[in-house]
């Protein structure tokens, strides 16, 4: 027994009525009169959040990279604390997420439990700004979160770009589903999460049956059945006392996520919202009786005035390049609309030169300077093209090199988005290799010219890898994407797949692109993109240069089909000569072909581990000496548990050869479906490939 009773039951009854006042509150806006009921506290923000003047909650606007939280300012007691279990609790609130581009969120916004107000080190983008790379999955988190998630990764397994998800100290949701509310008898009615429009949510705990339910609908009666509903016992996950919230995040691709209110009640059903009495982001349209005739007939001369001025208004905006604010951060010179316009006689299809994997290429030619440039367009209003766009003007806006296409600048007009690169006047290095016998078959490249190409394009990777602040993978190096200058140097281009890694840092991918034949066998098989698959794109290009062939022939016999296969047979059995393009009679360097071939050979290794880097790849080839270039370590030692020690062989190594194993995940469809393309004896490059994270879905790019 306590020594002084009456100070004991003070402080207990101040404790207890310390509990119950917490644990409900109502938010109907977030302005000083929309304060929570009972108490004259407000809302605790961090990072972007602001509340602006109408009592509207603005988690984040549409900056790229933001975090913005709101926290109830106290914590709340969510276990018993005797017996730690965790209490039901009920929560409502109203939410809008309006993104920068009509059709791409960024990211989404989630209803928070957590043991802090500051989650500090947690990152935005894929993370919400719940928690950062290291922290994924740490039970130490104590976090638990309702997503409402506007961007599809792959890296966490999203199901879709417009879902639910339940996350428990992770962001691989738990249990979740595409956005939706049971109406009545009608069944499954869709919801868009970012289409700018209030959406009411609710999420309800219960403690006792250990099941949590989460619903959502564009209006304030809540459905009878709720969308999500899983089995999940909080008490292990929560503390005693948390704090719950909201926290939004902005990656690349932007939204403004926005609260009206918020009901909250511990062991019990929160105070419902009604959406009428919240406020609004639009203005409520102004109702004037008595000034009807008035203003119609003012109206009328103002609105022969403004059709006048409108059209001449319309042809101004049309035209105009609205700018905004991060776009003055990006590197490169800002091209207006109207020079690139201008350059390419309106995008006219005689201009056209190329296409891209996310859009067109046209020849210009700048007004002032009379330079020529190529200007990539990349596809109006694909998603992928934007963050592709999003990721190349970041990357590749401070990179030069004399190896590089450069690029001169860039542009966005609302959706459409434009690059501008130098002009190679003798186009990609695919048109002098292959697709001998048509008619606008280009001349033989001789050994000292595909020499100094594949010597351009190593120290072109050397320096993307090594030599630049950030680690860049290029991705996508293959002989369509090496441009030749006037002068028949080789430039690599094409940087649009390209993400920046800080050095040291893990590189990890959500995304696997690439194209057949040139895609590393690890990168299907764990989808992480190291500059070792580009080492091993880089041997794939070696030997395409050396023999004037694909790496996957399907017209050439079966055991010729695959290039490095069919090099290492013979290069093992001294008959090397014979793969070298016949088209170059003879005249060649032996010593510098049997360096190339080595090296190639060497870059192909199927073990990552195994392969050189490309500053030793530079270093063979600028020494011009097979004999320096150490032996190629055998195919058949690939990565696995046997290496020399004569062990166990995987099944799996005697069903593939090597190059194969690169092949294997992709489904057959693709390899059928460029069997085809090839017989058709059309000259295209081979076709592209995109794996989702999990490496099983092989998706085909014309
Ligand atoms: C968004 O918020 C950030 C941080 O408060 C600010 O720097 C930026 O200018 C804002 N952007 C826009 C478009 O309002
Ligand atoms: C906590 O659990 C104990 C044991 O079941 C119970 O007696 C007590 O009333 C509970 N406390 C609260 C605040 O629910
Ligand atoms: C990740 O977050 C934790 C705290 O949640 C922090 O200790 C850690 O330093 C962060 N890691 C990075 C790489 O920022
Ligand atoms: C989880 O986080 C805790 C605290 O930040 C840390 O000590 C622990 O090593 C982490 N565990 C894992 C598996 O990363
Ligand atoms: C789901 O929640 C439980 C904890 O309740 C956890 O053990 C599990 O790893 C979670 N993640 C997934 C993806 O199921
Ligand atoms: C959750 O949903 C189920 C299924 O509709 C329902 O039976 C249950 O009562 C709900 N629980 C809560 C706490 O709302
Ligand atoms: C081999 C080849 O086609 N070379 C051309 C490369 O481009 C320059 C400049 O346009 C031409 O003069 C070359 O003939």
């Amino acid at each position: 027994m306590p020594k002084n009773p009456t100070l004991f039951l003070a402080f207990l009854s101040l404790f207890l009525s310390a509990v119950s006042q917490n644990d409900e509150f109502v938010y109907t806006g977030f302005g000083d009169g929309g304060a929570a009921s009972g108490s004259g506290t407000n809302i605790r923000l961090n990072g972007v959040a602001a509340i602006e003047s109408n009592g509207i909650l603005r988690l984040t606007n549409e900056t790229s990279r933001l975090i913005g939280r709101a926290f109830y300012p106290s914590a709340l007691q969510f276990r018993n604390a005797t017996t730690g279990a965790a209490f039901s609790f009920s929560a409502t609130f109203v939410f809008a997420i309006v993104p920068e581009y009509p059709k791409l969120g960024g990211h989404g916004l989630a209803f928070v439990i957590s043991p802090s107000q500051e989650l500090k080190g947690a990152l935005p983008s894929q993370y919400l700004g719940l928690m950062n790379a290291s922290d994924v999955g740490n039970f130490s988190n104590h976090l638990f979160a309702v997503e409402f998630d506007t961007v599809q990764d792959f890296e966490f397994g999203d199901i879709d770009d417009n879902h639910i998800g339940i996350d428990i100290n992770n962001m691989e949701s738990n249990a979740s589903v595409p956005a939706a509310y049971y109406a009545g008898e009608g069944g499954r009615t869709s919801i868009t999460l970012k289409s700018g429009e209030r959406i009411q949510a609710w999420i309800d705990y219960d403690g006792i049956a250990k099941v949590i339910n989460v619903t959502v609908a564009p209006f304030s009666s809540k459905p009878a059945v709720p969308i999500l509903s899983i089995p999940v016992d909080l008490s292990p996950i929560l503390h005693d006392r948390m704090f719950v919230g909201f926290s939004a995040s902005t990656g690349l691709l932007a939204s403004s996520h926005y609260l009206f209110g918020w009901g909250f009640k511990m062991n019990g059903v929160s105070q419902s919202l009604d959406l009428d009495s919240l406020p609004s982001l639009r203005q409520p349209k102004k109702k004037g009786t008595a000034f009807i005739f008035v203003v119609s007939a003012t109206a009328v001369v103002v609105l022969i005035a403004a059709v006048a001025g409108a059209a001449y208004l319309f042809y101004r905006i049309k035209n105009a390049d609205v700018i905004e604010p991060w776009e003055l951060e990006v590197g490169p010179h800002r091209f207006s609309y109207k020079e690139l316009k201008f350059a390419t006689k309106g995008f006219r299809d005689r201009e056209l030169i190329g296409f891209g994997g996310f859009g067109k290429v046209y020849k210009g030619t700048l007004p002032g300077s009379r330079a020529e440039v190529a200007v990539k367009r990349v596809s109006h209003g694909s998603r992928q093209g934007i963050q592709e766009f999003m990721a190349e003007i970041a990357s590749i806006g401070r990179l030069r090199h004399r190896n590089l296409v450069q690029l001169q600048g860039w542009c966005r007009r609302r959706a459409d988005l434009l690059l501008v690169y130098d002009y190679m006047p003798n186009g990609s290095l695919d048109k002098f290799l292959f697709c001998d016998g048509s008619q606008k078959a280009k001349p033989v490249l001789s050994w000292a010219e595909r020499f100094g190409i594949l010597h351009g394009v190593a120290s072109a990777l050397l320096y993307l890898h090594e030599d630049w602040e950030h680690v860049v993978i290029h991705r996508d190096v293959k002989a369509s994407n090496v441009l030749l200058d006037a002068d028949l140097h080789g430039r690599l281009s094409d940087f649009g797949l390209a993400k920046l890694h800080e050095h040291g840092a893990n590189p990890s991918t959500t995304r696997v692109v690439g194209t057949l034949g040139y895609l590393a066998p690890e990168l299907t098989r764990t989808g992480k993109a190291t500059t070792s698959c580009d080492v091993f794109a880089f041997g794939a290009l070696a030997l395409e240069v050396v023999c004037g062939r694909r790496p996957i022939e399907p017209k050439a016999p079966p055991e010729e089909l695959m290039l490095v296969d069919w090099v290492w047979e013979q290069w093992s059995s001294g008959l090397w000569a014979d793969v070298v393009d016949p088209r170059l009679e003879g005249v060649y360097e032996r010593e510098e072909v049997a360096v190339a071939i080595k090296v190639g050979l060497w870059c192909s290794h199927p073990a990552a581990a195994r392969r050189p880097s490309m500053r030793q790849v530079v270093r063979y080839l600028n020494g011009g000496d097979a004999a320096e270039v150490p032996d190629v370590p055998s195919p058949q030692l690939a990565d696995g548990g046997y290496e020399e020690e004569g062990g166990p062989v995987g099944f799996d190594d005697f069903v593939h050869s090597y190059p194969l194993s690169s092949l294997d995940k992709v489904s057959a469809r693709s390899t059928i479906a460029l069997g085809e393309e090839a017989a058709g004896g059309l000259c295209h490059e081979g076709p592209s490939i995109l794996l989702d994270g999990s490496g099983a879905r092989g998706l085909l790019e014309p």
